[in-house]
C-alpha cells in the first residue's frame, strides 16, 4: 500500500479538487484519529499525533494508492482552544461533511472506554441527520480486558446505531489492522448493495 500526504486545509474553500473517493476520520479530540491513520495505513510518519488533545487543527488529506483519500479532521469536544479557533474547526468539519461531493463515508472514532459521553451524543445526533454512511471504530481497546471489550462493543452497537458492527481497534495490536480491513471490505460490499 502506497500512502502519501496530499495537502492541508484550514477552510473548506482551501481544499484541493477531489480526484478520488474520500473518507473522513471524525471523533473527539485525543480519541486516536491520527494514530489510527498511521497504524492502519502502516506509515508512522503520515499524521502527527500528540498526548495532548487539540493536535490536528486542519483537514489533512492522505492518498492511498490510486484508490482513495482519507481526511484527518480536527477533533470535536475540546474546550481549551479559543472560541474563534473552535468555531473554525466546527465549520471545517461541518462544511467538509456536508458539502464535499467526493465524501463516501465517515469513520467515526469513539474511545471504547467512554461510550455515550456528551460530545459523542451531540455527534450522534448530527450524524443521524447527515446522509453519509458511517463506520464506527472503537479505539484504545488495549486499555480493556477481552471481556470488557465485548461488553463495550454491545453498548457501542446500540449507541452508534450504524448499519455495520463497530470495529475494535488498538494501535498496539497488529490483528486490529487486519480485522479493520476485513470490516472495511464488508462495509463497502454492504454500501454497494444498498446503492443498487
Ligand atoms: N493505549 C493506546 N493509546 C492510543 C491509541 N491510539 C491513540 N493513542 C494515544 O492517544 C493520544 C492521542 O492520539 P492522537 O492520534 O493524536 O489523537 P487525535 O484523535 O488525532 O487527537 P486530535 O488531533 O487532538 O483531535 C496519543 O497519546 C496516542 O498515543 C491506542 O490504540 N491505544
Ligand atoms: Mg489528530
Amino acid at each position: 500500500m502506497k500512502t502519501q500526504f496530499l495537502s492541508s486545509a484550514a477552510h473548506f474553500k482551501d481544499l484541493p479538487a477531489a480526484t478520488l473517493p474520500e473518507y473522513a476520520i471524525l471523533g473527539r479530540s485525543n480519541v486516536g484519529k491520527s494514530s489510527f491513520i498511521n497504524h492502519v495505513l502502516e506509515n508512522k510518519a503520515l499524521a502527527r499525533t500528540s498526548k495532548k488533545p487539540g493536535k490536528t487543527s486542519l483537514a489533512n488529506l492522505y492518498q492511498i494508492d490510486e484508490s482513495m483519500v482519507w481526511v484527518d479532521l480536527p477533533g470535536y469536544g475540546y474546550a481549551k482552544v479559543s472560541a474563534d479557533e473552535k468555531a473554525r474547526w466546527s465549520k471545517l468539519i461541518a462544511d467538509y461533511c456536508l458539502k464535499r461531493d467526493a465524501l463516501k463515508g465517515i469513520f467515526w472514532l469513539i474511545d471504547i472506554r467512554h461510550i455515550g459521553v456528551a460530545a459523542d451524543i451531540e455527534a450522534a445526533q448530527w450524524l443521524s441527520k447527515v446522509d453519509i454512511p458511517v463506520f464506527t471504530v472503537l479505539t484504545k481497546a488495549d486499555k480493556l480486558t477481552r471481556k470488557q471489550r465485548f461488553e463495550q462493543l454491545e453498548r457501542a452497537k446500540i449507541f452508534s446505531n450504524c448499519a455495520c458492527d463497530p470495529a475494535i481497534y488498538s494501535v498496539l495490536e497488529h490483528e486490529s489492522r487486519k480485522k479493520f480491513w476485513e470490516n472495511f471490505n464488508t462495509w463497502q460490499e454492504f454500501l454497494a448493495q444498498s446503492n443498487q
